[in-house]
């Protein structure tokens, strides 16, 4: 684990420096990516940020100076073959960054973790700056600018790290909400940002296909283990359906969470012919991301995912009875 001097270190030493977060981004990464973009760009960096999925559409207001690129392999192949120093944000394992994984391995360029995700066992980046105890990767980097910027950070750049903040703790009602949270959150008022802005862009743009989504997995929620595990599946043609798209299954298990007596939240995604996303969210009184690690995936003990081989079928069985098994073993072990 390095430091802050160590990090300050080598930014100076690099002149090309790549940023990037992992597939599906969130606010936090996302965020993360935009406030160190305008710092690096102050710094004289040849900077850029390079995500391997489109940039959600409730994020666009963080790209209306046109920052964010998603990674194209011959028209960035150049200008990442001799990229100094990659700075990733909220990745938790390496591989989430898909193709720009690759090439950063086939031209084996140094890697810097800045993360609240535990490590993975198998560690691929070359330095890591890493505080599991940060409410997100945004709370990092905040404390970063400040040690290296000793004056109020502007509002190109609390604009990304609000973003992250509010997107990671549930706009400062989830359970990672700490006293800095909202110090960062005064810090980026006095910038100037326009927080009610941010916040309709990301809370209140859904779109049309996703509230027909939300209709319809409310209407075959599964309950079990007491009501306090629900779960849901959704398949292509109940996207077809409800005309909506992969992006628009974000959130939808954190609602789903909300219900009383509800403990877990599951959500079982096909979202390719032969690969199933899901989605854990508990209240607390359940730690969810070893069942997610033991279907290969990770994430936060309130918070995690996994994506698993095999269509809904034959992977919704495997994940119920791993969920379940786990709920169960943990009552036991609490009483
Ligand atoms: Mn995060």
């Amino acid at each position: 684990m390095i430091d802050f001097i160590k990090v300050k270190s080598l930014i100076s030493k690099a002149d090309r420096i790549l940023l990037s977060t992992h597939e599906n981004p969130d606010g936090d990464g996302l965020g993360c990516c935009a406030a160190m973009y305008f710092h690096l760009r102050e710094e004289g960096k040849d900077c850029r940020i390079i995500i391997s999925s489109e940039l959600p559409s409730e994020y666009s207001f963080l790209n209306s100076k046109q920052i964010f690129d998603v990674h194209k392999l011959v028209q960035h192949q150049d200008w990442i073959k001799n990229v100094d120093l990659a700075i990733i944000f909220d990745v938790g394992d390496i591989k989430r960054l898909k193709t720009i994984h690759t090439e950063i391995k086939s031209h084996a360029i140094p890697t810097l973790n800045i993360d609240h995700h535990p490590l993975e066992e198998e560690n691929l980046f070359t330095y890591n700056l890493v505080d599991t105890n940060a409410a997100a990767a945004g709370e990092i980097l905040f404390n970063y600018l400040k040690l290296v910027r000793d004056t109020q950070l502007p509002e190109e750049i609390c604009e990304g790290i609000y973003t992250a903040i509010m997107t990671d703790t549930g706009s400062f009602r989830y359970s990672n909400t700490n006293t800095k949270c909202h110090e960062i959150a005064i810090e980026c008022f006095r910038s100037g940002i326009n927080h009610s802005y941010i916040y309709q862009q990301i809370y209140e743009s859904n779109s049309k296909g996703r509230i027909k989504l939300l209709g319809n997995i409310l209407n075959h929620l599964t309950f079990e283990c007491d009501d306090e595990l629900a779960w849901f599946t959704i398949d292509k043609s109940t996207l077809e359906r409800c005309e909506a798209t992969s992006e628009d299954v974000g959130g939808l298990t954190d609602f789903v969470r909300t219900i009383k007596r509800v403990e877990v939240a599951l959500m079982i995604f096909q979202n390719s012919h032969n690969t199933c996303r899901i989605n854990f969210r508990s209240k607390g009184k359940f730690i969810i991301n070893r069942i997610a690690n033991s279907l290969g995936g990770g994430g936060h003990p309130l918070a995690a995912g996994a994506v698993v081989e095999g269509s809904l079928d034959t992977v919704l069985p495997k994940v119920l009875s791993k969920t379940k098994q786990s709920l169960q073993e943990q009552k036991v072990q609490s009483k």
